[in-house]
């Protein structure tokens, strides 16, 4: 790869200083908002924020992104705090970038650059690292110059290195577009093997429900409160990459397949879209998902906009939801019955704490039963066990006892049906 690439090993040395712009259309609750969730975000990558400057201004300038005035107080700021890196909440082009890092001899990243870096970081199976690993490639290419450009004029401007420098660019970036190749190719290998054990999933009839919702929402939480899954719950943004799927019992005899998925987040770098989507396609598959708001953030209504417009693009848009409005416990009362208010049928939680769980528990065996079409049994009188083994493994809706058998209607998720399909009545 190419010496352009920061060493995980100096982020927790590396001081940096966050800059966010607050255009006229932004409100300054908004960029105030961004600002911390590019705190959040630099937090997990592992840098320390030393300082940070809400900037103002009217239109985005080709050179600095902001004018050359804005750009001094900017220097001068991260200089106070003998910041060692300046990170943007917004994009820098390529030339932006190198600008900047011409202008201040800083190193200079974007919002995308520390979101790729997480998610390198994060990753791990093998399919998760190679999207990564594609991402980043294909963000870095058309700023390999920035690398070699300082380096030939440190040198000197002498011909001759110069001349090697280009060199030596033109054969990184064929070995990069090679490797680019290469981890396409083994990609849509992983990716077949993910589709046949889909497939051989799916052919296990219990129903599936993905958790889906912003980062930091609560989603592992959610499953491990409903699966005792073990899943890492961490207060870091993106500590869930790869879905994990576990198979629980909601009620009595009422098992489902739960999957916690990655989180969504606003302007997520377009080179790691594809990443999620093959992740979240789980949440296409499932029958119904599990909406986690963290009711307690300021940005929770933007974050649950967001999510049912990724979930849309992502075709995922009609499927059944429960909402589960998390964080109850950090949450204003007024809030929170706003939120009730206008969706009823949603269910509050503060899911750390275990509260709210086993009404989420009920909610979701409700919403699953809706999947189950109810079944007439005809069950011989001398066969009470099986009415009792329904009982307790599904859910008996009525039970008659007829002069020649026990006339039952009971809703029994396909996996468990075997002991009983022969009294199913035709
Ligand atoms: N106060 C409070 N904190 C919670 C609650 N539920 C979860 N948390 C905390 O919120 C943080 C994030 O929880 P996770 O379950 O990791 O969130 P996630 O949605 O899986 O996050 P990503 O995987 O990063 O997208 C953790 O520190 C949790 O302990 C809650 O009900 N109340
Ligand atoms: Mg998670």
């Amino acid at each position: 790869m190419p010496s352009i690439e920061i060493e995980p090993d100096n982020f927790s040395q590396t001081k940096a200083f966050l800059i966010t712009l607050q255009s006229s259309s932004i409100s300054e609750e908004i960029a105030l908002a961004n600002l911390e969730e590019l705190r959040g975000l630099t937090a997990t990558m592992g840098l320390s924020a030393v300082g940070s400057l809400v900037v103002k201004q009217r239109e985005n300038h080709a050179k600095l992104l902001v004018g050359s005035g804005k750009a001094e107080e900017i220097l001068q700021a991260a200089d106070q705090v003998q910041a060692d890196m300046i990170v943007f909440d917004d994009d820098l082009s390529p030339t932006q970038q190198r600008n900047w890092e011409d202008f201040t001899q800083k190193i200079v990243i974007d919002r995308q650059e520390v979101i790729l870096e997480i998610f390198s970081q994060r990753a791990l199976t093998r399919e998760a690292v190679l999207q990564v690993a594609l991402a980043r490639m294909e963000y870095s290419l058309p700023r390999l110059t920035r690398s070699y450009t300082d380096l030939s004029r440190q040198r000197g401007g002498a011909r001759n290195n110069r001349g090697g420098g280009e060199m030596k660019l033109e054969l990184d970036r064929r070995v990069i577009l090679r490797k680019i190749d290469q981890f396409k190719r083994e990609l849509i290998e992983v990716r077949a093997h993910r589709d046949r054990t889909r497939k051989q999933r799916s052919i296990s009839p219990l129903p599936r429900a993905a958790i889906v919702g912003y980062t930091n929402a609560g989603k592992s939480t959610l499953l491990n409160s409903l699966a005792d899954a073990g899943v890492l719950e961490q207060d870091k943004l993106f500590a869930t990459l790869d879905p994990t799927t576990r198979k629980t019992a909601v009620a009595s005899g009422l098992h489902i397949l739960v999957t916690d998925t990655v989180g969504f987040i606003q302007k997520l770098p377009h080179h790691l879209v594809d990443a999620f989507r093959s992740t979240l396609e789980e949440a296409i598959y499932a029958d119904f998902l599990l909406h986690v708001i963290d009711v307690s953030h300021p940005q929770a209504e933007q974050q649950y906009e967001l999510t049912n417009k990724v979930l849309a693009d992502l075709g995922a848009g009609e499927k059944p939801q429960l909402l589960v409005l998390n964080k109850a416990d950090k949450a204003t009362s007024i809030n929170l019955a706003a939120w009730l208010n206008r969706f009823p049928e949603a269910i509050s939680t503060s899911l750390v704490h275990g509260e709210g769980r086993d009404a989420l528990k009920a909610a979701v065996a409700r919403l699953t039963l809706r999947l189950v079409p109810p079944l007439q049994f005809q069950i011989p009188l001398e066969r009470g066990d099986l009415v009792a083994y329904l009982r307790k493994n599904g859910q008996v809706l009525s039970e008659a006892y007829e002069e020649e058998a026990i006339e039952v209607q009971a809703q029994v998720v396909p996996a468990l049906l075997a002991p009983v399909r022969a009294w199913i009545k035709s």
